[in-house]
C-alpha cells in the first residue's frame, strides 16, 4: 500500500524547502483546507437540509445569492479571517475589502471566490472555492493598496477546492501543483494527484458557444482553426463546458484542454475576475506547464485596477493560448493567425 501523505504533511514538507519560513503560510493553507471541509459538508447536504435555493439577496456582482454562497462566505470569514495569519480578505461576495480585527491580524492577504459556479448549486453540478494568497508588503499594521492590488506574479500560493463526486484540494506554492482528495470518513485530505502536469495534447475545448453572437471576430477565427483539427480520420478535439469555471478548469488540467471566456458585446471587459479567478488559476496552469492570457497579456502580469477587476480569459495548453494571441493580433491587423502548430 502506497504511503499516505496528508495535506498538512505535504504543506509542511513544502515549507521545509524554505528554512527561513515561519510556517505561517503553511498554517494558513491548512486553515483554508479546514474551511473547505466545512463548506464541502454543507454542499453535500444542501439538497437534504433544504438550504438550497436563493437567499433572496444579491451580491456586488448583482448575482442572486444562494444560501450556500452566504454560508461559504461566512465560513471563510470565520475560519480564515480569524486564523491569525490574514490582514485582509477580498471576496467575490463583498464589494469592499474585508479588514481583519487587530486581534486576529497576520501577514497575508487572501482573495477568494467562496463558491464559484454557484448558479449550478441546485443542479448538483461541481462547484468550488478558489483562493489566491499574497504576503503583505507595506510596513506596519495598516493595510494599503500596495498590499491588495498586486500582479499575479506576486502570489505566494493559490488553489481551489472542488466540491464534486469527491472534494479535491488543489494548490501550488510555486513548487508544482498537487491535489488532495478528502476522505470524509476521517476528515483528512489525502495526496491523490502528485505533481499534476498538463497533458501536452489539447483534447478539450471549453467555451459557452451561445455567446457566439456577441464575440469579437478573433474568437470565431480561433475556434474555426481548432475545429479544423477534427477530420474524417480523427476527432482530435471535443467540447466539454459545464458553466462552472472551477469544474471546467480542473477537468482540462487533468485531460489537457483550453478554456476561454473572451470579452464580448455583453461583457466588454470579460466576465471573470482577475484577483480571485484568473490569477489563481493562471498560477496553477503555469506551474503545471500551461499558459493563461487575456488575449494579449500574460494574466499574471496584469495590474489590477480594483478587487473585482474583470478580464477576458484564455487558459490551458500553451500552443492553443499562443494561437488565440495570434488570432487577436491578426484581427487587429498585426500578422497572421495561421497556426504554426
Ligand atoms: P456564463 C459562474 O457564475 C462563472 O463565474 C464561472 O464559474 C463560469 O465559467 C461562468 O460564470 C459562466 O458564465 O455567462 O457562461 O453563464
Amino acid at each position: 500500500m502506497d504511503r499516505l501523505t496528508t495535506l498538512t504533511q505535504h504543506i509542511r514538507d513544502a515549507q521545509l524547502q524554505h528554512p527561513g519560513a515561519s510556517g505561517e503560510l503553511s498554517s494558513l493553507l491548512t486553515q483554508i483546507g479546514v474551511a473547505g471541509k466545512l463548506i464541502s459538508s454543507k454542499v453535500n447536504m444542501a439538497g437534504l437540509v433544504k438550504i438550497r435555493g436563493s437567499a433572496g439577496t444579491t451580491n456586488i456582482q448583482g448575482e442572486v445569492q444562494h444560501r450556500l454562497d452566504q454560508l461559504a462566505e461566512q465560513t471563510i470569514r470565520d475560519v480564515v479571517g480569524r486564523s491569525g495569519y490574514v490582514c485582509a480578505l477580498m471576496s467575490e461576495e463583498e464589494e469592499e475589502v474585508i479588514e481583519i480585527d487587530e486581534a486576529y491580524r497576520g501577514r497575508y492577504v487572501v482573495a477568494y471566490d467562496p463558491l464559484d459556479g454557484s448558479s449550478n448549486i441546485d443542479y448538483n453540478v461541481s462547484i468550488g472555492t478558489i483562493f489566491s494568497i499574497f504576503r503583505k508588503v507595506s510596513p506596519g499594521d495598516e493595510v494599503t493598496k500596495a498590499d491588495l492590488y498586486r500582479c499575479g506574479t506576486e502570489q505566494v500560493a493559490a488553489g481551489y477546492i472542488i466540491y464534486g463526486s469527491s472534494t479535491v484540494f488543489v494548490y501550488t506554492v510555486g513548487q508544482g501543483v498537487h491535489g488532495f482528495t478528502l476522505d470524509p470518513t476521517v476528515g483528512e485530505y489525502i495526496l491523490s494527484h502528485e505533481d499534476i502536469r498538463l497533458p501536452s495534447a489539447c483534447k478539450v475545448l471549453s467555451v459557452n458557444t451561445c455567446n457566439g453572437p456577441y464575440w469579437s471576430a478573433w474568437v470565431h477565427d480561433f475556434l474555426g482553426q481548432l475545429l479544423a483539427r477534427n477530420d474524417d480520420q480523427k476527432r482530435r478535439l471535443t467540447d466539454r463546458h459545464i458553466g462552472s469555471l472551477v469544474a471546467d478548469f480542473h477537468r482540462n488540467l487533468l485531460m489537457g484542454g483550453i478554456f476561454l471566456y473572451p470579452e464580448d458585446a455583453r461583457s466588454p471587459k470579460g466576465k471573470l475576475r482577475l484577483m480571485y479567478e484568473a490569477n489563481p488559476l493562471a498560477f496553477i496552469i503555469e506551474q503545471a506547464g500551461g499558459s493563461a492570457t487575456n488575449g494579449r497579456d500574460r494574466i499574471l502580469e496584469i495590474e489590477p485596477e480594483w478587487a473585482h477587476h474583470r478580464v477576458p480569459l484564455v487558459i490551458g495548453n500553451s500552443a492553443e493560448v499562443e494561437l488565440a494571441r495570434r488570432c487577436v493580433l491578426a484581427a487587429s491587423g498585426n500578422g497572421s493567425s495561421e497556426s504554426e502548430a
